[in-house]
């Protein structure tokens, strides 16, 4: 059986922050966008999420249900470097360490067992010393497998551990409700409750062939998850699908004249951004977020690998006829280039780069 490790930093950004100004600490910290801006919350301290104020929430919102709250923009750069610290100290323990965002990663420490030590004392002792070097919090998750150990580094957040022991898991996963479930999003969640499946128990009763039937390919990975099985392993390369670059206006757009300049603007960095990383690919897109937050995509695939600015550009102010761009009002764009070529060969250090920043 494997030893899964997952990690994941306590209200990562907010806490860099206290960290960095001790006036902050104690207090509720927001990162994001400024109250009376359009942007969102980031993340917050837990003083903060007492008051109702979590990620992704309009900032105007969080001042509504904490006034008092510290309002902080992001300091990215600082998060990365804290980001390479905190990996250092993992690599100290395996090699087999997959980094999802900044501030979360999964270890496979099975082949890395000193005699005598255990998975749990490992995930302790990272987290030690994350608490003595860095002087933050991190949670962890220990099991078998990815799926329960990221569930497990939830279930006592702030700083705390908990352990799926493989004897357990059986119980823990049957009771565990469905939107928890690895994959399993609002809406099929919706899905599933419509449907009567609430927790993991339903879903194994439902059985492989329903699920299936109902969910498609998805279907078979709910029912492993179900049956405690998550084959997925722990991959140190991660292979990066894309790039691309968005922009949120500071004043919905009609202006289709003004949407092609920041369609220019968006396809130049993404084409300095493949340029830098020596690669190129086939299919462009384009974001488009109305003014009532509806986004749609519009893609289009190339015969060659591209990475030139200007057919990005060119590409994406065709795809712009088929939105309603210019009829509706215009609250974000996105230019994005997938179906890259040298997809396996990108390294960890790439992956943390790409993390985006949703402030
Ligand atoms: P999370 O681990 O989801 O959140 P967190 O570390 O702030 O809090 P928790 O204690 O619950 O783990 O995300 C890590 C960082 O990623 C977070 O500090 C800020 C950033 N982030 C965003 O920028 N936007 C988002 O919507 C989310 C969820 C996170
Ligand atoms: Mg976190």
């Amino acid at each position: 059986m494997r030893k899964i490790i997952h990690i994941d930093m306590d209200a990562f950004y907010a806490s860099v922050e206290q960290l960095d100004n001790p006036k902050l600490r104690g207090k509720p910290v927001i990162v994001g966008g400024h109250p009376n801006s359009r942007g969102v919350v980031s993340t917050c301290s837990y003083e903060a999420r007492k008051y109702g104020v979590h990620s992704a929430m309009s900032s105007s919102k969080a001042y509504r249900l904490c006034p008092h709250a510290v309002f902080v923009h992001g300091h990215y750069d600082r998060y990365i470097e804290i980001s390479k610290k905190v990996q250092a100290i993992m690599a100290d323990y395996t090699s087999l360490i997959e980094p999802l965002s900044l501030d979360e990663a999964y270890l496979d420490v099975t082949d890395y067992l000193a005699k005598g030590s255990s998975a749990t004392a490992i995930a302790e002792e990272i987290r030690n010393r994350i608490a003595q070097e860095l002087h933050l919090t991190a949670s962890a998750g220990v099991s078998y497998n990815m799926f329960l150990a990221k569930t497990a580094s939830d279930i006592k957040k702030p700083n705390g551990l908990t352990v799926i022991h493989p004897k357990y898991a059986k119980e823990f996963i049957e009771n565990l409700p469905v939107e928890r479930f690895y994959g399993v999003g609002k809406a099929t969640a919706k899905k599933m409750y419509e449907l009567n499946i609430k927790r993991g128990m339903d879903l194994k009763t439902a059985g492989l062939n329903f699920l299936i039937e109902h969910f498609g390919k998805a279907g078979i990975f709910y029912y492993d998850l179900a049956c405690g099985l998550d084959h997925r392993k722990v991959e140190p390369y991660h292979i990066r699908k894309s790039y691309g670059k968005e922009r949120t206006f500071g004043e919905d757009i009609y202006d289709i004249r003004v949407i092609c300049q920041i369609i220019k603007k968006l396809s130049y960095s993404v084409s300095e951004m493949l340029n830098e990383d020596n690669t190129a690919g086939k299919t462009i897109t384009l974001k488009i977020k109305y003014d009532d937050f509806v986004s749609i995509t519009r893609s289009k695939t190339l015969p060659e690998y591209v990475s030139s600015h200007e057919i990005i550009s060119n590409c994406c102010s065709e795809l712009l006829s088929k939105t309603e761009a210019g009829k509706r009002k215009v609250r974000l764009v996105g230019v994005s280039v997938s179906g890259l070529k040298n997809e396996r060969d990108e390294k960890v250090e790439d992956k943390q780069l790409t993390f985006t920043f949703s402030v």
